[in-house]
């Protein structure tokens, strides 16, 4: 390795567009915190499938903590203060959860990043998230940093139209990948996860997205 990448791996990085990215194990020295982290806020908010709208129970299961959370039921989509769940607000951020997110934010050019809200989604094997846009946020320009965990999985990155062909990006346990600016309202999706078992989380993988929505 060249003194140019001393001290960092030469695929530290990977440009999906002009304001998206992915920081290849970024997260990893959060590891332990942001497992304690999950395990704090499911406890108070446990996970669970949402009905959507138009009826269908979704594979994802989903919590949130922050000021807000996404929620989503017969009458709509939206963002909550209170958990539908237990009448309660949502957990706040670990620390580790909001510094993580600001770093991050600050490596791919956001700096000042301040998110109100952190969807926590678990997938089983077997489990995707066909595509979509994240519509529900105010704020359409401040970056999304989502935060791959266990299980790895192949995120679709697509364009601004449905019908535009995603393309393939493979992510493992610790990247970090931030979008903002033109490229926030890409379509996306996951692929089904394989099956496979991770160290420390088992036959999951769960990703937290940070989003500002107000
Ligand atoms: C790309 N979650 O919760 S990362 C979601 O892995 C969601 O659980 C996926 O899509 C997951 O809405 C994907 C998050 C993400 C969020 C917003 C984006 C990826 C994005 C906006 C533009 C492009
Ligand atoms: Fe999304």
């Amino acid at each position: 390795m060249s003194d140019l990448f001393a001290g960092q791996a030469q695929d530290a990085r990977t440009e999906l567009a002009a304001q998206a990215c992915v920081l290849h194990g970024f997260a990893l020295p959060f590891e332990d915190a942001l497992l304690a982290g999950v395990a704090d806020i499911t406890q108070a908010a446990p996970f669970r499938h949402l009905v959507t709208p138009g009826g269908h129970t979704m594979q994802v299961a989903m919590t949130n903590c922050g000021t807000f959370g996404w929620c989503s039921d017969r009458r709509g989509y939206r963002y909550d203060r209170v958990d539908p769940q237990s009448g309660l607000p949502w957990p706040s951020f670990p620390d580790a959860f909001l510094h993580l997110a600001r770093d991050a934010a600050a490596q791919a050019g956001f700096d000042g990043y301040l998110p109100d809200a952190c969807l926590v989604n678990r997938y089983a094997p077997g489990t995707r998230l066909s595509l979509h846009q994240d519509r529900d946020e105010d704020d359409r320009v401040a970056p999304i940093v989502s935060v791959s965990l266990g299980l790895p999985a192949t995120f679709q990155f697509g364009g601004f139209a449905r019908g535009d062909r995603p393309v393939r990006v493979p992510l493992a346990h610790g990247d970090v990948v931030v979008w903002g600016g033109a490229d926030r309202m890409r379509f996306h999706g996951v692929l089904p996860v394989p099956p496979g078992r991770h160290p420390r989380l088992g036959e999951c993988r769960i990703n937290l997205t940070f989003r500002k929505v107000r």
